[in-house]
């Protein structure tokens, strides 16, 4: 395997297990808060995110290259108001996006057509988060962040939960 994709991809696998403890971070932080939908949420894309990190380190072997274990630095414990965590959340995805679309661009000057296939499954998945996390901050903005209102909220998220669910992944 391409020695720069390698480094590239290595790197990849550790900033998915840093969204993979954030997220499962985030899920204790709002279970404790009585916010069911919230939690049951981020339960499931800190599991994605492990999924996320285990495709790019069975395909770094796959390729005769080698799958390094990552440090990751221990997350947050407390968060901000609800809206406050999912905008901190799409910035994270954001920035995963972002290191996605360089490592793209590596494997077109590389010429490594098999590491641009197996990416696009990424940066599909990439839009669809950061669109995803839009239309919560949107419907968190409507609702308003007041105490009242985490119920609602926990409510909304409840009935993402359940769409998604429906939808194969
Ligand atoms: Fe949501 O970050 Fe993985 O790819």
């Amino acid at each position: 395997m391409n020695k720069l994709i390698e480094k590239a991809l290595n790197e990849q696998i550790s900033m998915e297990a840093q969204a993979h403890y954030l997220y499962l971070s985030i899920a204790s932080f709002y279970e404790v808060q009585g916010m069911e939908g919230v939690a049951t949420f981020f339960y499931d894309q800190s599991a994605e995110e492990q999924m996320h990190m285990m495709k790019i380190f069975r395909y770094i072997n796959e390729m005769d290259g080698h799958a390094i274990v990552p440090a990751v630095p221990k997350p947050n414990a407390e968060f901000e108001d609800i809206l406050s965590t999912f905008k901190l959340v799409y910035e994270h995805e954001k920035r995963v996006t972002l290191s996605i679309n360089n490592i793209v661009e590596l494997s077109t000057k590389e010429k490594d057509h098999g590491t641009y296939n197996f990416l696009q499954w990424y940066v599909q998945e990439q839009r669809e988060e950061e669109s995803l996390m839009r239309t919560i901050i949107d419907k968190i903005k409507l609702i308003g962040i007041g105490p009242q209102s985490m119920y609602f909220i926990d409510r909304e998220i409840k009935e993402i939960n359940a769409l998604k669910n429906q939808t194969p992944q």
